[in-house]
C-alpha cells in the first residue's frame, strides 16, 4: 500500500496510511540507495502488524523543497510576525524566490496582529501577486482565510524562529500538540523550539501542513543567474520585454530600464522588494564571479 512519510525519528520513518500511522524501517536495498525517504515522500509500504511496517520504495517525487527539506509540496506559506520577532522581509523574499524557482504558490502570513498592526506589509506582497493573510493565533480558531488556502494542499510553513509556525499547527491539529517556545523578552528572538520537519495530516481539510524549524539565514536556491533572477520576482517579469535591453537587463540602474523608470516610480514594485532584489543580485553576481574565475 501507499502512504506518506510524515516524520523521521531515530532511524524510523513514520508513514501515514489513511488514518493510520505506521512506524517503519526502510527495506535493506532502499537504505543502500543514495535516495533515502524524506518527509513528504509517497512510499510503498508493507504492514507488519502492531503499527509497524517496512518502506519498500519511494514513488517518483513531484518536487523537493531543499530547505526546509520536504518532498511533494504544493505551496509555501511564509510565516512572519508583526513584531516579536521583528519581520525580516529579506528572509521572506528568500523563501518566496525558492518557491518561485520550484513553481510553487507562495502565501505570506503575518501573525501576531494582536501585538501590532502593520497594514502596510500587505501591499508589499499583494503587489507582487501573493496572497497575504494578516492575523493572530491567540484565539481558538485559525484565521479563516488561512484555512481556505490550506484546503486540499501540502503546505510548508517556513520562517524565522518564534513567528508561530507550531502554534498554528497546534490549532489546526490539536492532537499532534507540537511544542511551542517562548520568544526571548530581551532579544525578541525565538528559541528554535522545533528541531525537525514534521508533516501533519488534517483530515477535515484533506490537507498536509509541514511544521519546520525556524531559520535566520537561507541560501538562495541553485540555478539563479544575474539575468534570470527577475523572473522569480513576479512583479518584475513584465520588465523583460519592456526594458531597453530586453532580457539582457539586470534592472540595477541601466539607462532605459523599465524597473527603474516605470515600475518603481509608479509603485508597481515595492521598494522593500526591490531592495531584496538588489541584495540577491549582488549575491548571485559574487557567485558568478567566483565560478568563472
Ligand atoms: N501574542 C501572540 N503570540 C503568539 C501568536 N502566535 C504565537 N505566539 C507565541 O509566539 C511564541 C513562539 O511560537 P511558536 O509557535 O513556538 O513559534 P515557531 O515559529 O514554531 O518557532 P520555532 O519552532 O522556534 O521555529 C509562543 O510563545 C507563542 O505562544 C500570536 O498570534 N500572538
Ligand atoms: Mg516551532
Ligand atoms: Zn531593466
Amino acid at each position: 500500500m501507499v502512504g506518506r512519510v510524515v516524520r523521521l525519528l531515530a532511524g524510523y520513518y513514520f508513514v501515514q496510511v489513511g488514518p493510520a500511522l505506521l512506524r517503519c524501517r526502510a527495506r535493506g536495498r532502499l537504505r543502500l540507495q543514495e535516495d533515502t525517504p524524506c518527509v513528504g515522500d509517497m512510499v510503498e509500504v508493507t504492514a507488519l502488524g502492531e503499527g509497524e511496517g517496512v518502506v519498500q520504495s519511494i514513488l517518483p517525487r513531484r518536487n523537493v523543497l531543499e530547505r526546509p527539506l520536504v518532498a511533494n509540496v504544493s505551496q509555501v506559506v511564509v510565516v512572519a510576525a508583526m513584531t516579536s520577532p521583528e519581520p525580516n522581509l529579506i528572509l521572506v523574499d528568500r523563501v518566496l524566490v525558492a518557491a518561485e524557482v520550484l513553481g510553487l504558490r507562495g502565501i505570506v502570513f503575518f501573525n501576531k496582529t494582536d501585538l501590532q498592526q502593520r497594514g502596510e506589509l500587505r501591499g508589499i506582497y499583494e503587489k507582487a501577486g501573493y496572497s497575504v493573510i494578516l492575523g493572530s493565533l491567540t484565539c481558538e480558531d485559525a484565521p479563516s482565510e488561512l484555512l481556505d488556502v490550506l484546503r486540499g494542499q501540502t503546505s510548508v510553513l517556513a520562517g524565522q524562529s518564534g513567528v508561530g509556525k507550531s502554534s498554528l499547527v497546534r490549532i489546526l491539529c490539536p492532537q499532534s500538540n507540537p511544542p511551542v517556545g517562548e520568544v526571548s523578552a530581551k532579544t525578541r528572538h525565538g528559541r528554535h523550539t522545533t528541531r525537525h520537519v514534521e508533516l501533519h495530516y488534517l483530515p477535515d481539510y484533506k490537507a498536509f501542513v509541514a511544521d519546520t524549524p525556524g531559520f535566520s539565514r537561507l541560501d538562495l536556491p541553485e540555478g539563479l543567474t544575474s539575468l534570470n533572477l527577475a523572473e522569480y520576482f513576479p512583479e518584475m517579469r513584465s520588465a523583460r520585454e519592456r526594458c531597453r535591453f530586453g532580457g539582457d537587463c539586470r534592472h540595477s540602474g541601466e539607462p532605459g530600464c523599465e524597473v527603474k523608470g516605470v515600475l518603481l516610480p509608479s509603485c508597481a514594485i515595492a521598494p522593500e522588494r526591490y531592495k531584496s532584489y538588489l541584495a540577491f543580485l549582488e549575491e548571485v553576481r559574487l557567485q558568478e564571479r567566483s565560478r568563472y574565475k
